[in-house]
């Protein structure tokens, strides 16, 4: 209710944001999502999807035999597309969540079927925009006409576009010798804020603000070199902004666009590849490229684009979805995510580039390591499976069968004191918070097995979080419907975990007004004693991060200011850069 509350009051203003490419999944899709009611989605799920996506330019072809419009009425229907449709759809129309929209299938249907379509929606989860008012009739008619039109085709992004954007703001010689300031450099958090484009910088001892800095749009996720001294945050809009810890104050010192749409950045982990490469992965074009770690420059751009694993049909558009690097071997590990295939990329030799392809399942999106860093779990989320991949040996080591689309974010470590060491993931179509067995050693009747599955405060979930030092699991539940839930967090005693969960009312230890203030994305400070939580509201209304002390589950502080806009993923540089969670 209160969402839609703010929905009606902040229309105007969304569909200005909507213009300029600036409309956030929490809008837009949120919204669609939250009154489309439709059987086997569950609201969790369907606020998850649908994310505009920032394409501006494209070769438009108007398709013989499908129904006329003219210049003006075609470069509307685009535009809504991308906002509202390309997210699940896919760019090219090819499906990807969502079902495939080509004209040869499209003119086959007609106007008046897939207008019935758009207006009402389908059980499989596609949004009723025309009922719920989120397009009128006659931006459904135009919705049902324009798609019996070829896609329009966004531009590709290669060496020459990526060099025109690069720029080395502090060149390498020119950059501090030695850490320039005083801060404990391993418990920084990188805080995305979401809808300012911009990261803060929040010294985890003083919890004061060191630095907001402006970043790509709606920035997705921060990563630290091995040293820790670079800081790496790429945007959706494919972004990439390259910080230096060791500066005075720390700030940029090179960025470039490696696409018009991103999600993942990483760096190279293996030994004597310390801070030597960087890594990031587009949506679109479908491609990753790798580049210097302490300049940016763009050395190798490899597309993804190929035949999906099961039915082996070719995909234009396989997006790149998380990266991780390898601490087995001198590899980075990438998700592409609609052919569901798993890449160890060997940068020993970048010229002469080794790829190693593993068949996993479709739809891959996030995921992180064991405890040992050997193996890393990712999830299939919307074929409701976790690959596990042996990074030492190269291969796939198992799938595993989980309940409705799993979302794991880096997943969280345990050592369940039935079942051995596990790896736990939460999910967005149900409450099950499902642990794996990861020791095949040490537990070979586990491994590789849901060894156990507990009941959360419901679907919804992106996020769960443990810490070695520490016998909590953490499991958010931003995306759930019910403001008591979204507001709150689920605490289980990894001791104890037949005892079920503790609510902790986040938000409310806030004290923020009015907003929706999703409680989101739970991470440790070094120490493995203090929890931070972002208490996420809307872009016009007060945020803020809650400190919870680890041991007594009680408030320990309140982070606010009027420049911690949206805040979503917080990154501790320690945890980050050795892979503890
Ligand atoms: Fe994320 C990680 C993609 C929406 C917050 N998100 C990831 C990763 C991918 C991804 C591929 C893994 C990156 C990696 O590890 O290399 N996310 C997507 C989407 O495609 C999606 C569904 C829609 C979109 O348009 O982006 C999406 N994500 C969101 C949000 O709405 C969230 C909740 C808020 C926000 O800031 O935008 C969100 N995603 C995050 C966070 C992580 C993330 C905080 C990193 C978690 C971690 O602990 O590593």
């Amino acid at each position: 209710k209160e969402e839609r509350n703010m929905k009606r009051s902040t229309v105007f203003r969304l569909t200005r944001l909507a213009a300029i490419g600036v409309l956030t999944m929490t809008t837009a899709g949120a919204f669609a999502a939250e009154e489309s009611g439709h059987p086997g989605t569950t609201p969790g799920e369907m606020r998850y999807k649908g994310a505009p996506v920032p394409m501006q330019e494209s070769k438009d072809v108007i398709t013989p035999g499908a129904p006329a419009l003219t210049e003006a009425e075609f470069a509307k229907a685009k535009q809504i597309y991308f906002e509202r449709c390309a997210g699940c759809h896919g760019v090219l129309r090819k499906g990807a969540t969502g079902k495939p929209l080509t004209p040869d299938i499209t003119l086959g249907k007609g106007t008046d079927y897939l207008k019935v379509f758009i207006d009402y929606g389908s059980p499989a989860g596609m949004p009723n925009w025309g009922r719920s008012g989120d397009l009128s009739a006659d931006e459904v008619t135009l919705m049902a006409k324009y798609l019996q039109h070829e896609p329009p085709i966004p531009p590709e992004f290669g060496m020459q576009e990526m060099k025109a954007t690069w720029n080395v703001l502090v060149p390498p010689e020119k950059r501090p010798k030695k850490k320039e300031n005083k801060y404990n450099l391993d418990n920084i958090f990188s805080v995305t804020l979401r809808d300012s484009g911009e990261i803060a910088l929040i010294d985890g001892d003083t919890k004061e603000i060191i630095n907001i800095i402006k970043t790509g749009y709606a920035v997705h996720i921060s990563r630290y070199s091995t040293s820790g001294r670079y800081l790496f945050v790429i945007g959706r809009d494919a972004k990439i902004n390259l910080i230096d810890l060791w500066m005075k104050k720390p700030d940029n010192v090179a960025e470039i666009k490696i696409g018009l749409e991103a999600r993942s950045v990483e760096t190279s982990k293996y030994k004597g590849y310390e801070d030597k490469y960087a890594i990031a992965g587009s949506y679109w074009p479908p491609q990753y490229v790798i580049m210097d770690g302490d300049t940016l420059e763009p050395l190798k751009i490899v597309s993804t684009r190929g035949y999906t694993v099961d039915t082996q049909e070719y995909h234009p558009e396989p997006r790149v979805a998380a990266i991780v690097a390898s601490h087995e071997h001198p590899e980075f590990i990438v998700n592409v995510k609609e052919t569901g295939k798993i890449l160890l990329v060997n940068y020993e030799d970048v010229e002469n580039l080794k790829v190693t392809t593993i068949g996993a399942a479709r739809f891959l999106h996030d995921g992180g390591w064991d405890s040992t860093h050997r193996y890393f779990l990712t999830a299939a989320n919307q074929s409701d499976k976790i690959a596990v991949v042996d990074s030492k040996e190269g291969k796939l080591t198992a799938m595993v069968d989980v309940t409705k689309i799993p979302h794991p974010g880096r997943g969280a470590n345990l050592v369940d004191p039935k079942y051995g060491p596990v790896w736990v993931t939460s999910a967005l179509g149900n409450e099950n918070v499902t642990a794996i067995g990861t020791d095949p050693e040490g537990n070979p009747g586990n491994a590789w097995k849901v060894v156990r599955i507990l009941k959360g405060q419901g679907g919804g979930s992106l996020f769960v979080k443990s810490h070695p030092k520490s016998s909590n699991l953490w499991v958010d539940t931003p995306l759930n419907p019910d403001a008591k839930i979204s507001q709150s967090v689920a605490v289980y005693d990894v001791n104890n975990l037949d005892k079920g969960y503790e609510v902790l009312p986040i938000a409310e230890w806030a004290g923020l007004g009015e907003g929706p203030k999703r409680v989101v994305q739970p991470e440790y400070n070094k120490a493995g004693d203090e929890v931070w939580f972002s208490v996420w509201s809307g872009k016009e209304e007060e945020s803020a991060i809650v400190v919870v002390d680890d041991k007594t589950r009680k408030l320990k502080t309140v982070i606010k200011d009027k420049r911690l806009i949206t805040p979503t993923g917080k990154f501790n540089v320690y945890n980050t850069m050795h892979d503890i969670y």
